[in-house]
This record gives C-alpha cells, structure tokens and sequence, in this order.
C-alpha cells in the first residue's frame, strides 16, 4: 500500500499538533510522531483487502491504510481520534489493551477458511504486549498456521512508564515469527502530556436533554 509517504505523516502530526496546540480539540488524542519511515516501508507488505487492527495511537495506521487524510481530521476534530475504523477499507481500532489481539486471530481464521489471499496486520504497543489477551491470540496464530502478523511499535512507553520503570527485571517473551517489534523514540509525549493546552480541551456541544 502505498497511501502516504513518511513526510505526509509527519506534516498531517504538524496540523493536528497546531490544532491541539490552540485548543482546538474537544478530546484526548495520541500522536505518533517517531515511527514514520519504519511505518511507511513496512505498509508496502500491506496489500488492498487486507485488515489492519489499530490502537489509541493510529493516524499514522489510519492514513497508511488508505483512509482519507480530511476524514481522519474532522474525526479528531470531533474528538474521536481514539475510535477510526473504516468497514470498506477493513480498518478497525481499539483503545482497550489487546483488544483487538483475538479478533485479529478470529479474522484471520475465517480468511483461511475462505482461502483467501488477503491477511491480518494487528498492531500494538509495548504495553499491550504485556496483556494475556495477546499471549492467546499469537498461540492461536502460530499453532494454526493463520494468516496475521502482530506488529508491537516498541516505545518503550505504557502511558509514560518505561520498561525499567514497569518492572524491576525488564523481560521480553521470545515471542514466534508472527510477532514482529519495531523500537523507536517517540517524538510526543503520551497524549499530549506536555502540551500547553493539556487540560484546556474545547468543550463538546451540549445536547439538550428532554424531560419526560
Ligand atoms: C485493558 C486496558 N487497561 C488499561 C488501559 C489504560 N491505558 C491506555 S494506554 C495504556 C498504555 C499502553 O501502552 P502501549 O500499548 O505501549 O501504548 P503507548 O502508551 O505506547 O501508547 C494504558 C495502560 C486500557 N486502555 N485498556
Ligand atoms: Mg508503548
């Protein structure tokens, strides 16, 4: 797939950084900043049909995915940074830990069952890794031969508590080939943490609620 370039990514963070940066966003995001160039070469493997499972942090998923860069906008611009998915383009994301680590190896069961050329690509965070509910799902791919690969974008951050910090004697599971990790430094913190308008959100619309 070939749907943005490293430069893109890093210019459409720019804009949404602006936005976040004059108080212009109603809710929490996550930035990716950092992992462009890995992201954008490894999408070249992602092929048209295939299901891409994202995180909190997903624009640059998002947009390498093929999902248009001014839907992805007004979707953060009204807050729901955290909750892209896109049915045609088979783009889903979750915000819960690992959530999306056993509908990616149920996905990828039904592909197989179909012969089906098309396949998984699950991606998570450092933290995630470290969720049972991952354990599962690489058992479940790798001992049934399915079609998904699992991408952790290690950046050595769950929120902002490093490896070092989470655990006395930092460890990490030899996990089997359907598990790939990239490092990298990320350029942003967490959310946003840092920010100047970290607590100053743009208040949502109220709805007005009808007594019965
Ligand atoms: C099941 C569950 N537990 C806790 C959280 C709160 N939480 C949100 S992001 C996060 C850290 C996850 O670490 P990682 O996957 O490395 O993502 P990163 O912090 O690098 O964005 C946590 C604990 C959550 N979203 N879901
Ligand atoms: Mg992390």
């Amino acid at each position: 797939m070939n749907y943005a370039t490293a430069d893109d990514l890093i210019n459409f963070e720019l804009g949404i950084a602006k936005l976040w940066e004059n108080g212009d966003l109603p809710f929490l995001l996550h930035f990716c900043g950092g992992n462009e160039a890995w992201l954008a070469d490894f999408f070249q493997q992602v092929n048209e049909g295939d299901w891409i499972f994202s995180t909190h942090r997903n624009h640059y998923h998002a947009l390498l995915g093929g999902i248009d860069p001014n839907r992805l906008t007004d979707l953060i611009r009204r807050g729901d940074s955290m909750f892209v998915f896109d049915q045609q383009r088979h783009f889903f994301t979750s915000s819960i830990l690992a959530g999306t680590c056993g509908i990616a190896a149920g996905v990828a069961w039904a592909l197989k069952e179909e012969s089906s050329k098309n396949r998984v690509w699950c991606f998570l965070g450092d933290g995630a890794e470290e969720e049972g509910h991952f354990y599962e799902a690489v058992m479940m791919v790798t001992g049934h031969d399915l079609p998904c690969t699992f991408i952790i974008e290690d950046n050595n951050r769950s929120v902002d508590t490093s490896i070092e910090e989470r655990m006395p004697n930092p460890f990490r599971m030899p996990w089997p080939d359907c598990v790939v990790r990239h490092s990298y430094t990320p350029v942003y913190p967490h959310a946003g943490n840092g920010c100047k308008h970290m607590i100053t959100f743009k208040p949502l619309a109220q709805t007005t609620e009808t007594a019965s």
